[in-house]
């Protein structure tokens, strides 16, 4: 069984849909952020960095309990121990590392910066930081509009843990920012087409 700290973000979300979509069994341990329970001694011992989400497998690679954070880290993890959603063709791999890594690096750090300078105790002095992060997502986001009206999943003809990755960056944008997303109708029906997936629905039941 695996052990799954986490919150309602992204980062959170990220992990929750992966072990839902991979089938995988998980016990639920949410962490509030506001008490700081990510910064207990206990919780850093699983991940030094302070942050959630953390997975605990106990039956990890050859059986032995493995403690993991890092969303995308994660994510594959829990992919490869279900053999879902990355690709054999070395070429379609190659694809979704490469939309994987966009949803990953670009989209969801972009949220968290945004995020960071408009819930700032003293928001004043950040917000044409958070304007530019703000035009800067928004562009991301109209890349992958227009990616979307050429394919059906973010890395092309089959469904990936870029998907995944991606749509929690986007119901979290679409939920604070929806102006970061209107009128990207490409984007909106693959939005839609996620969303409605049961695993997805049953990780962001919380
Ligand atoms: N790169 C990490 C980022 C994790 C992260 O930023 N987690 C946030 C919540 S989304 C957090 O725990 N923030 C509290 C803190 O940093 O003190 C990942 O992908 O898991």
């Amino acid at each position: 069984m695996i052990d799954l700290y986490a919150a309602g973000t992204s980062n959170g979300m990220r992990a929750r849909i992966a072990l839902e979509e991979c089938g995988l069994k998980y016990n639920w341990h949410p962490i509030d952020l506001t008490k700081g329970e990510h910064k207990t001694p206990q919780y850093l011992a699983m991940n030094p960095m302070g942050q959630i989400p953390v997975i605990v497998d106990n039956e990890g690679p050859g059986g032995k309990k493995i403690t993991l954070s890092q969303s995308s880290a994660i994510m594959v993890y829990c992919a490869e121990k279900a053999g879902k959603f990355i690709p054999k063709d070395p070429a379609k791999k190659a694809a979704m590392l490469e939309a994987y890594m966009s949803a990953s690096t670009d989209i969801t750090p972009g949220f968290g910066s945004i995020n960071a300078c408009v819930r700032a105790k003293d928001p004043a002095p950040y917000a044409a930081a958070g304007d530019m992060f703000k035009q800067r997502l928004k562009g991301y986001f109209k890349v992958w509009d227009d990616l979307l009206a050429k394919r059906k999943f973010a890395a092309g003809d089959e469904f990936t843990i870029a998907d995944l990755s991606l749509y929690a960056g986007y119901w979290r944008t679409k939920g604070a920012f929806p102006d970061l997303v209107a009128g990207m109708g490409n984007l909106e029906r693959w939005g839609n087409e996620t969303g409605a997936r049961p695993g997805v629905q049953r990780a962001l039941k919380i």
